[in-house]
């Protein structure tokens, strides 16, 4: 039935001359990730005289992020914007950008998604269905929790932290002595209200945005991942645009990088006065303690040597 309405859309795709790409994303209307790829869509109008706009449905419209992962491999969605994190059991490449204590500052983290390491994760999608259009910032992320506050790696043994949707992140938490539930964000909410999870984790702008402050509020600095999102087309409706369309839709992703940029640094300093104001309390945090427990993680996921040598290169990005 899923394949039988992917196909139809796909049909009612190349029939039509104007297309109007439908991208998803389960932030809110006013989240940096959305205004960036409708802004996005405003450039693809103006370089095609509107022959294709982009249409994004935020709030989760169109699904969970691993469902519309799935629409989109199938081509009854265009694009999707999603974190890195459940794209990592799929194309190896984005558990790099995901590992835990990566990147040594944002400047560090811009500049390898910028240049060529950034553009062969991007490439890394492709055999799966996807072409990788370009990565946004997403923060760093940390620990918030319901009951008490986390100092050190001691505080998270025994903790049930939520994740996202990925095997890595699993690991990651389990080094932590943390016992990780995966599920999709759109639950975390009411997952961390009825004690079904004691914790869980994010950047300050999720965390702000979702509410989650209301219900967790010591937010404990681990700042233990970068996991960037990423803007993915549909190879299957990507492979019926003719070369220079497909180049049109390449350089809007990449110039809306700068502008969501500019979104996010002002969203992440306001999002952190909001959850001030709503009584949450920043602790600082023993962060070499979660540092040093993180090998194992390395090991179990990095096998592969080109991904090995992919770390060793971004260390090496000054
Ligand atoms: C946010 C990402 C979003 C993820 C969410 C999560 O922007 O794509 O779905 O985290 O934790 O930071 O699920």
């Amino acid at each position: 039935m899923k394949k039988l309405i992917a196909l139809a859309a796909l049909v009612a795709l190349g029939a039509a001359n104007a297309t109007e790409f439908r991208s998803s994303d389960i932030h809110p209307e006013d989240y940096p990730t959305v205004l960036a790829v409708r802004h996005m869509g405003e450039t693809i109008a103006k370089a095609t005289n509107g022959k294709h706009t982009v249409k994004v449905f935020a709030k989760s419209a169109l699904g969970a992020e691993k469902d519309t992962i799935e629409q989109t491999k199938l081509g009854a969605l265009a694009m999707t914007r999603v974190n890195v994190a459940p794209m990592n059991n799929i194309c190896p490449a984005t558990m790099v950008p995901t590992m835990p204590f990566l990147f040594r500052s944002t400047e560090h983290m811009r500049k390898v998604l910028d240049g060529a390491i950034g553009d062969e994760i991007l490439k890394d999608c492709e055999a799966q269905g996807f072409i990788g259009l370009a990565f946004y910032d997403s923060g760093s992320r940390s620990i918030y929790s319901v009951k008490k506050p986390v100092k050190s790696i001691a505080d998270t043994k025994g903790m049930k932290i939520r994740v996202q949707q990925s095997d890595l992140w699993v690991a990651l938490m389990g080094a932590m002595g943390a016992n990780a539930t995966p599920m999709p964000f759109g639950e975390v909410y009411t997952a961390l209200k009825t004690g079904l999870v004691d914790a869980a984790e994010n950047n300050y702008p999720s965390y702000e945005s979702s509410r989650h402050f209301e219900v967790a509020k010591y937010f404990n600095k681990t700042e233990h991942s970068m996991a960037p999102e990423i803007l993915l087309f549909s190879k299957r409706v990507w492979d019926t645009l003719p070369p220079n369309e497909q180049k049109i839709i390449r350089d809007a992703a990449k110039e809306s990088v700068v502008y969501m940029r500019k979104l996010w640094d002002e969203r992440e300093a306001k999002s952190l006065a909001t959850v001030k104001a709503g009584g949450a309390e920043i602790i600082e945090v023993d962060k070499a303690s979660f540092q040093s427990a993180m090998k194992p993680v390395y090991d179990k996921f990095l096998t592969d040597p080109k991904l090995q040598a992919m770390v060793k290169r971004i260390g090496e990005v000054k």
